[in-house]
């Protein structure tokens, strides 16, 4: 298995009885159906239920009286759903796929071939699901030149010199993985993005895709550069008020819709890192986004306006940027805009606090971006399960309007009544055979797509049911298969950034380590920025006698964070500086438990190998060797972020490392240069 099929396997259920149980409930499947979307749901459903029992499922245009089969229902006034919910219902012996779209349908096609894959009961069924977000999208930060912005499964899937005339089976491939997780959006190039998109050729190619999707309920957008009317339109500015330049986004919004009728909207990233934008013509943020919006609107299009913005400031706090800027343009945008944010107020690490912003904008919808890609986890040879990460941000409360004003219900429009509801994440897709390089990030795309779908899903619940429809059913290796995965995530940050200790990685390139990193061409890119460690302590005070970042938080969160004695330890040294002597609430110093963590974080891997090798004859020998192969180069560098870290910070201790640790066995010198060789070119 090269892990091709995803979570779309299908394969015999190993399970005699299970397979005739479901045999006898779900022989035939019922459907008259000529709407493209049905045909696919019916075709996924006699595809995928024949090779998971074993027998051809046969479809006719109606059961007979008394006769058992799954059955459709289109009801656009069905009651208790939302437009792309559905409803699975036993109705006699019938299974009832009921649902108001034919995307509904779809969905509760997968659905019951999830039930199927992962072996639960079709007995009685009465489930009723809705999507709690509107809009769950991938990002790709895919070129037009095939290369992928922070990509490490290969090339982009976009073939773009094929494109419009051939179509590769490959598109097909990806709205079927994608519908199956409720994604319904794909924005398909980089937020730095080519004005090239936007050309006459280009969007023939972008239509293309359009038109492959469609089918699968996924809409196409794209993400633009703010200077088009400057590059391809030769106008003298891109300045949002000129005139010219608005008619100018008019025309190129008309002649995208004309192409593609149901076309999403743009995705903007302005005024940040080099991009063009507003700012450049000393416009705001608002008068960039509300241009945008109004050329799309006609044709039902939005803008997803990026908070990602920061200027380079020495003396101030780069968490406090996105927050300082966009909150005061709160109930500024028009109705379609809506604010994308990280989830965290500096740039997917490891571990962040949530963004500010989620429960400050009470008048302008924001939406969630996670970064599947794993920039800053250890590219494609880290095994890092992100749905804990998701999970962990989703479930934080930001006291917005009192306590349970979570973070998903401030996506999902319940703590502000927001128009348009999104969630994206940043693909970890690429041309390698099985998508995203390393088998086991597929579980972090899957994760994406449920937990967009529905907020509070477990990501325990997530990982049971990708490990059954990817890797294997047998109850013990998927339990062991899961232990690592709901383990993976803390472990890396125990190797990597324990105890709240960001932007440590390699310069530029964002792999490995690099604390010593002193200069850059930003203050803002380098480590010690973020670190401060001193002989004093280590960590950034955002306390009111620091930065004061704290204060953008809603009380009850500020007071959770700002004493360092009752700072929960993930989170201590994000927003405080801590004397090395410390002691903490485990009962050791700020330096022992740092050296602590770093150590058991990297002998944790050996676990996961170990765990792993218990599994091997239970998965797949080509998918077993893959992961196993990359846990040994995860381990090298696991050793190489923990001697990085251990001896760089010495300097400042100025202590030994804690019994039982030894210390490593090469110098400061030899792991710095270890950093100079990755830069050789
Ligand atoms: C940073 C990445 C950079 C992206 C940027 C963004 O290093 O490649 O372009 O985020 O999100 O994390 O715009």
């Amino acid at each position: 298995d090269d892990g091709y099929r995803l979570w779309l396997k299908f394969d015999l259920i190993e399970d005699a009885a299970l397979r005739q149980k479901y045999l006898s409930q779900v022989p035939t499947i019922a459907s008259t159906s000529t709407h493209p979307t049905v045909q696919i749901a019916v075709e996924e459903l006699r595809q995928g239920l024949g090779t998971l029992l074993g027998k051809p499922v046969a479809v006719k245009p109606a059961l007979g009286a008394n006769e058992k089969g799954i059955s459709f229902k289109l009801n656009p006034t069905e009651s208790g759903i939302s437009e792309e919910g559905f409803k699975l219902q036993t109705v006699g012996g019938t299974l009832q796929l009921i649902a108001q779209t034919e995307r509904g349908l779809l969905y509760a096609a997968y659905e019951l071939l999830r039930r199927v894959q992962t072996g639960t009961s079709l007995e009685k069924l009465s489930v009723t699901s809705s999507p709690r977000i509107q809009l769950r999208l991938l990002n790709h930060w895919d070129n037009h030149v095939g290369t992928i912005e922070r990509g490490y499964a290969g090339m982009s899937l976009w073939k773009w010199y094929e494109l419009p005339e051939r179509l590769d089976p490959r598109y097909t491939e990806y709205a079927r993985a994608n519908a199956a997780i409720g994604i319904n959006g794909t924005v398909v190039n980089n937020v730095n993005a080519s004005a090239r998109f936007l050309t006459d050729e280009y969007l023939q190619k972008v239509k293309a895709l359009a038109d492959v999707f469609r089918p699968y309920g996924i809409k196409v957008y794209l993400s633009v550069n703010f200077a088009s009317p400057r590059i391809l339109g030769k106008l003298k500015t891109a300045d949002p008020l000129d005139p010219d330049v608005r008619a100018w986004w008019k025309q190129k919004a008309a002649d995208v819709y004309t192409l593609i009728p149901d076309f999403g909207g743009f995705l903007v990233k302005a005024n940040s890192e080099g991009e063009p934008g507003p700012m450049d013509y000393g416009r705001t943020h608002v008068d960039g986004a509300n241009v945008l919006a109004e050329a799309v609107k006609p044709h039902g299009g939005i803008i997803m306006w990026r908070s990602f913005v920061y200027e380079p400031d020495p003396k101030g706090d780069r968490f406090k940027a996105a927050y300082d800027e966009f909150k005061p343009l709160d109930g500024k945008f028009h109705d379609n805009v809506i604010i994308q944010v990280k989830n965290g107020p500096i740039d997917f690490m490891p571990r962040e606090p949530f963004s500010p912003l989620f429960g400050a904008m009470t008048q302008t919808p924001v939406s969630m971006e996670f970064q599947l890609t794993q920039e800053y986890l250890g590219w494609a040879t880290h095994w890092v399960y992100q749905a804990p990460l998701f999970e962990e941000v989703l479930s934080a409360d930001t006291h917005a309007k009192g306590p349970g004003s979570t973070v998903a219900k401030v996506l999902d429009g319940s703590v502000y009544k927001y128009p348009i509801t999104s969630m994206v994440g940043v693909a970890n897709t690429g041309s390698d055979r099985n998508w995203t390089g390393h088998p086991m990030a597929q579980a972090n795309w899957y994760a994406l797509g449920r937990m967009a779908w529905e907020p509070t899903l477990a990501s325990e619940q997530i990982a049971d049911e990708w490990v059954k429809m990817s890797l294997t059913r047998k109850p013990q290796a998927v339990a062991t298969i899961k232990n690592i995965m709901l383990k993976s995530r803390e472990i890396y940050v125990d190797y990597t950034s324990p105890l709240g200790l960001h932007h440590l990685m390699g310069e530029g390139h964002h792999f490995g380590p690099e604390p010593w990193l002193n200069k850059a061409r930003r203050p803002d890119w380098t480590a010690v920025y973020y670190h401060r460690a001193d002989s004093l302590g280590l960590g950034f005070d955002r306390t009111a006698r620091g930065s004061n970042a704290l204060s953008q938080y809603a009380p009850p969160v500020q007071q959770q964070f700002e004493n360092p004695a009752t700072c929960p330890l993930p989170y201590l040294l994000w927003f405080h500086h801590v004397p090395w002597t410390q002691k903490l609430s485990t009962g050791r110093t700020l330096w022992n438990e740092l050296v602590h963590r770093f150590y058991s974080g990297a002998e944790q891997v050996k676990w996961m190998q170990n765990e792993w090798n218990k599994v091997k004859k239970d998965v797949d020998s080509e998918i077993f060797a893959n992961v196993a192969g990359r846990l040994l180069t995860q381990e090298k560098e696991a050793l190489w972020w923990r001697d990085a870290c251990v001896l760089y910070f010495q300097e400042y201790a100025r202590q030994p490392l804690p019994a039982p640790y030894q210390k490593p066995n090469r110098t400061l010198e030899e792991v710095k240069n270890l950093v100079d060789i990755y830069h050789l070119r």
